[in-house]
């Protein structure tokens, strides 16, 4: 039956699905408070990066099954896919989610369903239910609530949404169970159901499980330098072991999953004290880098390139990036300059605009030292022979163990690899 979908909140997830959605045969409408996305999505554009997206929002608004709206409607089923950023004090901050259920309370009809994308701390999806309970329907048998976690990686996200397996939790067993039957519209992977809090908690924890076991590389990586044993060698090593599976060291953990999600669990914890630690390890990276580029230059005023500024490798994004929080500490505590390089960063919404360099040779052109800083693919087809012609010191500190150091090497470079002394 071709039912009427609302998506509030058309970022990296709520556009990805509306458009699914769209594709699968549904009437979707698009809201978000942000009217430059509602008309770019009307003319069939997408404001963000993500391959193929754009082509799929644009089949599905010319055929006429997706569009944005500035007014919510009426509908059978509404999603909510609005952030939750993290405050100061590491607590969720869930006033959009909030504002996004307030919207809709007075377009709630019986039979309708609403889903929580968003990943909250546990307990939230009973907050959204309890909301929605202002419209004076019994919610749980006329309104019916669930939580959907989506799990996709930015970069796949068009096909993970489709093929990865997903979790529904609802606030009782037909909610679940609706809402599963809505989803199985597009989804490929496998479907299981369960409660909304062990909904939200699997989400959380996946993406601590991930940050745990950064931390440990991190941490291993750290111990490493100190005791002069390269990190890099115990990781392919040890790696061998069937069971065992140690993560990549780095600069730091970006992007508003991972560095957030763990904080969204230990929130009212203080029990969390392995996450918590986590945490700290990984944020103290850059710091790290820091002190580590220091021991590098003797001259406080030299130049410092940075290669990469993006939250990891391959994507053009920014935010919560733990090499821009390098490059303000590098501002903060030093004297040095700075020059940035990143072809993936789109100069007009970039933070340190001042500083980035689009050309190659300006960016690392008398430099010192440069800060392999992301391990993006096109970094490994540079030119180094005629990079090191123009630096003033064949130096490179790689933070991410990606160069070649046969070819630096043979080139006379000095390669600095973190994780190793
Ligand atoms: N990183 C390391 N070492 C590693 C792996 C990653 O330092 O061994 C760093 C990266 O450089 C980056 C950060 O961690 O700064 C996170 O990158 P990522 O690729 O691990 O993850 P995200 O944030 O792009 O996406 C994650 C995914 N979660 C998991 O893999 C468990 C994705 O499936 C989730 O949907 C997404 O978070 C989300 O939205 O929650």
């Amino acid at each position: 039956m071709k039912k009427k979908i609302t998506i509030v909140g058309l970022g990296y997830i709520g556009l990805p699905t509306a458009a699914i959605f769209a594709k699968s045969g549904m009437e979707v409408l698009g809201y978000d408070v942000n009217k430059k996305v509602i008309e770019a999505l009307n003319k069939g554009k997408i404001l963000i990066e993500e391959p193929g997206l754009e082509d799929l929002v644009k089949e599905v608004v010319e055929g006429g099954n997706l569009r944005g709206i500035n007014i919510i409607e009426e509908s059978d089923v509404f999603i909510l896919a609005v952030p939750t950023p993290l405050n100061k004090d590491k607590t969720a901050d869930l006033s959009y989610v909030r504002s996004a259920t307030e919207s809709i309370v007075d377009k709630i009809r019986p039979g309708n369903i609403v889903v929580l994308e968003s990943t909250s701390p546990p307990g939230s999806t009973l907050e959204v239910a309890s909301i929605l309970g202002k419209s004076g329907y019994k919610i749980g048998e006329e309104i019916f609530v669930a939580h959907s976690p989506e799990r996709v990686l930015p970069g796949r996200i068009v096909k993970e949404i489709v093929e990865n397996d997903r979790i529904i939790g609802g606030i009782n067993k037909e909610s679940a169970e609706l809402v599963k039957e809505v989803y199985s519209v597009f989804v490929k992977g496998e479907i299981f159901t369960t409660d909304s809090k062990t909904a939200e908690m699997c989400k959380l924890m996946e993406n601590t499980f991930r940050d745990v076991n950064i931390a440990l590389a991190n941490e291993l990586a750290i111990l490493c330098e100190n005791m002069e044993i390269n990190a890099w060698d115990v990781i392919q090593l040890a790696n061998r072991h069937p069971r065992v599976n140690i993560h990549q060291p780095g600069p730091g953990v970006g992007g508003h999953c991972i560095a957030v999600d763990p904080w969204f669990v230990i929130e009212n914890q203080p029990e969390g004290r392995l996450i918590r630690q986590a945490r700290q390890i990984n944020d103290g990276m850059p710091e790290r880098v820091l002190n580590r580029i220091n021991s590098l230059i003797d001259d406080e005023n030299a130049k410092i390139t940075i290669l990469g500024l993006t939250y990891k490798a391959n994507v053009d994004d920014t935010r919560e990036s733990p090499i821009i929080k390098l490059v303000e500490l590098l501002q903060e505590r030093t004297t040095y300059e700075l020059s940035l390089h990143d072809p993936h960063v789109d100069r007009v919404n970039f933070k340190h605009k001042e500083i980035l360099v689009e050309n190659i040779d300006q960016a690392v052109e008398n430099s010192q030292l440069i800060v392999l800083a992301v391990n993006h693919d096109m970094f490994n087809k540079l030119d180094f022979d005629k990079i090191g012609k123009l630096m003033n010191k064949k130096q490179i500190f790689d933070t991410r163990n990606f160069l070649d150091r046969n070819q630096l090497e043979k080139l006379d470079f000095n390669l600095i690899t973190l994780g190793r002394n």
